[in-house]
């Protein structure tokens, strides 16, 4: 039997984290031959429902999970930790300004960022889902210098799901027969959604998006419309269950983690928050979700796709937020 894979789950009792750490039980992270031992930190305040969910992993008996243990403290949460799955974030309150959520979110992931640089495994890999996400994953990876930086990436998979799941109802098709949708910039309202480069499987033979149908290709539905409907899926969700996204985060969160570890497929393109090496013209260190493909534990960005006038503006300002949202964190941890 394989080594098991060290994984730490924050936030693991909040919606989403309760709903990954079973996905994770079932194999979805590295397959059905890969055991996981899990390590679960929570704020001490949510410590109850944490072991009341360890009380139901345990009783779900997945026989991939060789260890489950729990934890409230940084100094126990990542030691010797290979996959560090960051989802517990400071919720933006009543009144809150988002200078005061960076503020906030900084404190928490540069204290997370230490703890990793101290005491994970020196190739850990790190997903930050907790919003704001990119920001988040840029303020870790700088106090966790000792970690390779193509190690920390942050979740753009649900706005790629999402925008799959909403072409494919627009086609009448299945999500699983879209391809290569892409998500640019920041996960948040300036996100770029890019249907550009699109493929549709067996409709009716495999082609790209823009060409496979009069209605999508003709009334500018895949700029405005989809785009749109893209960024704010999120919200319209919100409205119908009273309650964010949470299974289906979860699920994209193994998405990611699935597809960086075992691979993409030949010709498959995947979106990844990941810490720019300037590529796209984007300035260096911040953290932009680009095209990826994934081979042997590491993406690499897909380059030299081309960019309409439109989307050029629109990644112009999800690349503008970007740079405000790291000057605003960085300018309050150093005060
Ligand atoms: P919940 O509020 O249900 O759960 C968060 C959990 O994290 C709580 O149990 C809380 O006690 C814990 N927590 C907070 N700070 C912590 C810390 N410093 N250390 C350990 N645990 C901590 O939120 P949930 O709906 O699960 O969402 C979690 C985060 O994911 C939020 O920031 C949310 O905005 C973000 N999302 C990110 C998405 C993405 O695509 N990147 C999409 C879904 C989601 O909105």
């Amino acid at each position: 039997l394989k080594q098991p894979i060290k994984v730490t789950v924050t936030g693991a009792a909040g919606n989403i984290g309760y709903a990954f750490v079973f996905f994770a039980g079932q194999g979805r992270l590295f397959g059905q031959d890969q055991p996981i031992d899990l390590t679960l930190l929570e704020l001490p305040n949510s410590k109850r429902p944490m072991m009341g969910t360890v009380m139901e992993l345990d009783d779900c008996a997945y026989p991939l999970l060789s260890n489950i243990r729990t934890t409230t403290s940084l100094d126990e949460a990542f030691v010797g930790c290979q996959v560090a799955v960051l989802v517990g974030a400071k919720p933006r309150g009543p009144g809150m300004e988002r200078k005061d959520l960076l503020s906030e979110n900084g404190k928490i992931f540069k204290a997370q960022g230490e703890a990793i640089d101290r005491y994970a495994d020196r190739d850990c890999k790190v997903l930050v889902v907790g919003n704001p996400a990119n920001t988040n994953c840029l303020i870790v990876q700088r106090y966790a210098p000792s970690i390779p930086k193509q190690n920390f990436t942050a979740m753009t998979r649900l706005d790629q799901n999402r925008a799959d799941s909403i072409l494919a109802s627009k086609i009448g098709v299945h999500s699983r027969q879209i391809r290569n949708l892409i998500i640019w910039g920041n996960h948040s309202a300036t996100q770029v959604p890019d249907a550009s480069q699109g493929i549709i499987m067996n409709y009716p033979q495999a082609g790209m998006v823009t060409a496979a149908r009069g209605a999508v290709s003709n009334d500018k539905w895949l700029t405005t419309e989809f785009v749109e409907t893209v960024a704010k899926r999120g919200a319209a969700i919100i409205q119908m269950r009273e309650k964010s996204s949470a299974a289906s985060a979860a699920s994209a969160a193994c998405d990611h983690i699935h597809d960086w570890f075992i691979g993409t497929q030949s010709g498959q393109i995947v979106s990844m928050a990941v810490i720019s090496d300037g590529s796209y013209g984007v300035p260096e260190g911040l953290c932009f979700s680009y095209p990826v493909t994934c081979q042997n534990g590491r993406w690499q960005i897909v380059q030299g796709l081309q960019w309409d006038e439109l989307t050029k503006q629109r990644i112009a300002i999800t690349t503008k937020e970007l740079v405000e949202e790291r000057d605003l964190a960085l300018q309050s941890l150093a005060a």
